[in-house]
């Protein structure tokens, strides 16, 4: 690095960089600070290097590398997607105290970023997204990969970040960077903005030099907020839920970033209330729990559902109210049911009329403990949560234990993966039937034992997202649960886990198409239409030929895994203690039947059918759909 005195401000210490070299120099002295801990705020980039990015961002990474004047560990990732889906998983894992930078080139490279932007906002977990951008001095215009749009020279294709960052900006001169920066880093640390942060370096900006004021790369530390309550929204919601005679807790995923499920346990067992769990939620409280009834909702426990269809006030606590966790708003259906929301962000907090409670989850139910000390829910309440409870528990146990022949059940497969996985390993998936699944069956015994994607559901997340889970939690097996049509949309970084030597456990689960969707498809009336992975058939016009001639644990192997193929389940579950036991990345496949039972949660989802239709299949659909739209609520 070198020094030069004065920039035209007499006394002031400047360092003459590049706007990239800056970047990274300031990048590895952020950290972020929660109850007393510090740790690096960006311990690391993933990148895939092209034209728009390997003399300016790339050439930073390497100097700070071989200088050892800054430290930004590379990992070169095998698609851009993924290397975002990586990040939110990493970041995820490590409860949003960390993030990982993503560098892309101009053009393709950054485009392909955009989904794993949608989702790590959605999800509500940050990501620092560094894609490349079109010349700041248009000379060189249009370089290859780049938007010309006639209506303004001013546009790119990274202004389709926009919607799906929290905090986008597009630094065409070097002044303009460390504003940038500066707010970047504080909306990655926000609890209650925090998402995708997209800061676009046109290609030669990245390369410009400029004598940059020394303090702007001192160590910076970001606190992240705890927010108290304010007490008069403590005593608005202790007067609802006093008087509360089947208050029923949903519990989601901010609860699991605040570190707060210890305050809720004790929230439970002091008050009795019951906790139902989300998706992003599960593991809050152990399943076992005398206080846990499962997931709530559309793929939830019969038993929560049951709860929740009566329930008189419903705590909800860190979570969005997703349409899969009030089963599209019929799964509350007490006339006069009341929310009361504790959410850091007020945008969820007033969610269904909700009183609101806008504060740190573990501060705000640490002053609900405390207010609604001498409650307690009625005896025969507690009787009944713990007679459902057991109910559906016996449920869990029959649909992991189905013997189903002559191909094994998913459930099967599900309930062998929890039985093999140690009880801080964590079970990774996204999509498909597996989330539903994994929602009703898998036995969380471990706040960070459960990560599923189920804001985007996003296909091609597990693998990748897999990756980054396993760095910031090189001291648990990653259990990966990966469909075949989620598998064929990304497996691409088995190669990059291999070549950085990360051990992932992946079940590939074949059921050659989509189980899920067919299932769907069925609901609705459409006969399990295009969800085959099958020869099309020149009869019929449609795919329900022959199974095709694909073998994905060959695709796996070739792509540097260990590979154990198991056909039944007590052969799975030889196969699976193996991959557990083993060093490298091993993928187990095995086939399942996409049409073997599953349990039913009670619940509904609105997907709108045809209102009119020839197809009486769709006909009788519609009929049945208007009977579950008629249940739906606004929760005014
Ligand atoms: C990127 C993406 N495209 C489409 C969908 C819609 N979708 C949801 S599940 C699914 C099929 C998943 O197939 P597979 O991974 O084999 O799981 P299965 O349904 O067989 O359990 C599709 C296409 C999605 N969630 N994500
Ligand atoms: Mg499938």
């Amino acid at each position: 690095m070198s020094t030069a005195a004065g920039n035209g401000q007499a006394g002031r210490a400047t360092v003459r960089l590049t706007v990239a070299q800056a970047l990274v120099w300031f990048l590895a002295q952020q950290y972020s600070e929660r109850d007393g801990t510090e740790q690096r705020l960006i311990p690391g980039c993933f990148g895939i290097f092209g034209h728009g990015n390997v003399a300016g961002v790339g050439q930073a990474l390497l100097e700070a590398k071989v200088t050892g004047d800054a430290d930004l560990p590379y990992y070169l990732a095998r698609n851009e997607q993924a290397m975002v889906h990586a990040a939110t998983g990493f970041a995820r894992m490590r409860n949003r105290l960390q993030a990982m930078a993503c560098t892309a080139s101009i053009g393709p490279g950054s485009s392909n970023m955009l989904t794993g932007a949608a989702l790590a906002t959605i999800n509500r977990i940050p990501v620092l997204l560094l894609p490349s951008d079109l010349f700041a001095t248009r000379v060189a215009s249009p370089v290859l990969q780049e938007l010309e749009d006639p209506r303004s020279f001013d546009v790119s294709v990274n202004d389709a970040f926009r919607p799906l960052s929290r905090y986008f900006d597009r630094v065409n001169r070097p002044e303009q960077l460390p504003a940038a920066l500066l707010a970047a880093m504080r909306v990655l640390t926000d609890p209650a903005e925090t998402g995708a942060v997209t800061l676009a370096l046109p290609q030669d900006v990245q390369a410009e030099a400029f004598d940059w004021p020394a303090e702007l790369f001192r160590r910076r530390v970001w606190p992240i907020r705890r927010p108290v309550p304010e007490p008069e929204a403590i005593t608005r919601a202790v007067a609802a839920i006093s008087g509360a005679r089947r208050p029923l807790i949903v519990a989601g995923g901010g609860v699991l970033y605040a570190e707060a499920s210890g305050a809720l346990r004790r929230l439970a067992e002091a008050t009795g209330i019951p906790v139902a769990d989300t998706q992003a939620g599960k593991g809050a409280l152990a399943w076992d729990h005398p206080m846990a009834v499962g997931g709530v909702g559309a793929t939830g426990s019969a038993a929560a559902n049951a709860l929740a269809a009566e329930a008189d006030v419903v705590i909800g606590i860190g979570t969005r109210y997703s349409d899969f966790t009030t089963a599209s708003r019929t799964a509350f259906q007490d006339p006069a049911v009341r929310f009361v929301n504790l959410n850091v962000t007020a945008f969820d907090a007033a969610k269904h009329a909700g009183i609101m409670v806008v504060a740190d989850a573990r501060r705000g139910i640490e002053a609900l403990t405390g207010a609604l000390a001498g409650y307690s829910v009625e005896e025969a309440y507690t009787a009944r949560v713990r007679r459902l409870a057991d109910g559906w528990n016996k449920i869990v146990d029959e649909a992991c234990h189905l013997g189903h022949r002559p191909l094994p059940a998913q459930t099967e497969v599900i309930g062998v993966v929890n039985e093999i996985a140690g009880p801080r390993d964590v079970l990774v998936q996204a999509a498909g039937s597996l989330p539903g699944d994994l929602q009703m069956l898998w036995r969380a015994r471990d706040p960070k034992g459960y990560h599923v994607e189920y804001g985007y559901s996003c296909m091609g997340y597990e693998i990748a997202a897999s990756l980054g889970i396993k760095m910031a939690a090189p001291d648990r097996e990653v259990f990966t649960m990966v469909g075949d049509g989620s598998y064929l949309m990304m497996a691409q970084e088995i190669v990059t886990a291999v070549s950085e030597n990360i051990k992932l456990v992946i079940v590939l689960v074949d059921n050659h198409g989509f189980a899920s969707i067919g299932s769907l498809s069925e609901t609705v009336g459409s006969q399990r239409f295009g969800t085959r992975y099958r020869y099309r058939d020149p009869a019929s016009g449609l795919l329900d030929g022959g199974n095709l001639p694909v073998d994905l644990a060959a695709n796996a192997e070739s792509l540097g895994a260990d590979v154990l193929r198991a056909r039944t389940i007590e052969e799975f579950r030889v196969a699976l203690g193996k991959a557990r036991d083993a060093a490298r990345t091993t993928v187990v496949y095995i086939e399942t039947d996409p049409l073997a039972p599953v349990p039913s949660a009670g619940s509904w989802w609105d997907v709108p059918v045809a209102e009119t239709a020839g197809l009486e299949s769709t006909r009788r659909a519609r009929q049945t759909y208007e009977e579950g739209k008629a249940r739906q609520r606004g929760y005014l």
